[in-house]
Order: C-alpha cells, then sequence, then structure tokens
C-alpha cells in the first residue's frame, strides 16, 4: 500500500495520541467510592469491597450515606480500628459526600461513628500503594515500597514497553 506524506504524518499522530492518552489515563488518580453502589452502610460488607481495590497515592475515597443516620470517623490505628474504639479518632466527617485523599503509601483505618454501627462491621482499613506499585494487592504486603518512589504519580517502566513495541511496528508498518 502507497501512502503520501500527509497520510504518515496523520497516522504517526494518532499512534502517538494513543500513547499519550495510555498514559494519562495510567498515572491519574481513581475515585472510589466506599462499598461501591451499597455505599457506606452497615450492610456492606467492606473487606470484601476493599480486597478487590487498588489504592495508589493521589486517589480518593469517596464516602456516600444518609447524612445524621452515619458518619466518617478516622481512626488513628489499628488496635481502634479493630477494638471499635471511635474515641482515637484523628479525624471525623459528616456530610453524607465525604472525600478523603489517600496522600501518602500507608495503611488507614475508618469506622462510622454512629453507637453500634462500627461493631456491625461499619469500618474500613485501606492500605495505600505507590503510585507506580503494581497492581496486585495481594503482592504489596510482603515486599515494601521500592527505590523507585521518588515519583510515585508516574507508571513504571514496565508499561512504557507494550506501547513502545506498539510505536516502532506502526513506525515500521508506514515507513
Ligand atoms: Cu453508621
Amino acid at each position: 500500500m502507497k501512502m503520501d506524506g500527509v497520510q504518515r504524518a496523520v497516522l504517526v499522530l494518532l499512534v502517538a495520541c494513543c500513547v499519550l492518552l495510555a498514559i494519562t489515563q495510567q498515572a491519574s488518580a481513581a475515585k472510589h467510592a466506599v462499598g461501591g453502589s451499597q455505599g457506606w452502610d452497615e450492610s456492606t460488607n467492606f473487606d470484601s469491597w476493599t480486597s478487590a481495590q487498588t489504592f495508589k497515592v493521589g486517589d480518593q475515597l469517596v464516602f456516600k450515606y444518609s447524612q445524621g443516620l452515619h458518619s466518617v470517623v478516622e481512626l488513628s490505628s489499628e488496635a481502634a480500628y479493630k477494638s471499635c474504639d471511635i474515641g482515637k479518632s484523628v479525624n471525623s466527617l459528616s456530610t453524607g459526600n465525604d472525600v478523603v485523599k489517600l496522600d501518602k503509601p500507608g495503611t488507614r483505618y475508618f469506622a462510622c461513628g454512629t453507637t453500634g454501627h462500627c461493631g456491625q462491621g461499619m469500618k474500613l482499613k485501606v492500605t495505600t500503594v505507590a503510585g507506580n506499585a503494581p497492581s496486585t494487592p495481594a503482592s504489596s504486603s510482603s515486599t515494601p515500597a521500592s527505590t523507585s518512589a521518588a515519583s510515585p504519580h508516574f507508571p513504571g517502566p514496565a508499561s512504557f514497553v507494550p506501547l513502545m513495541i506498539l510505536v516502532i511496528l506502526c513506525a515500521f508498518s508506514v515507513f
């Protein structure tokens, strides 16, 4: 197939756009609606919800619930989380649409401030990983974050390899 200069330029530009789009989508922060469609509620199984999520630095938690019925209390320790010790809180939110930014790697604990709700399972343990960590939450607990934490918002080099192969293949098929 014969292509003129304009067609080549357009194709190369299209490939470049796709690559840019892929990179920016991977690097952009995610919003996690806590509890999924069930939201922040006693009936939600938060352990199973969190196990299906990967929380990265820069992501946000969004707690949605009926204002006045529930609240969001951030607890200071695993011990407070386990024993539902709401008194040892570091932060408290109650708008019904509360956004919490996960600004650094580590584990954070949340519970409902309404009496009895935490004991009914309305509590959340979130472990945030560096932005360029692998997206498999199962392995992140045993292996500490590597030295590449200097640029947490940028995807790791591994994600560029398939993109680069695609670009090279496209370039060869055009010229
Ligand atoms: Cu509650």
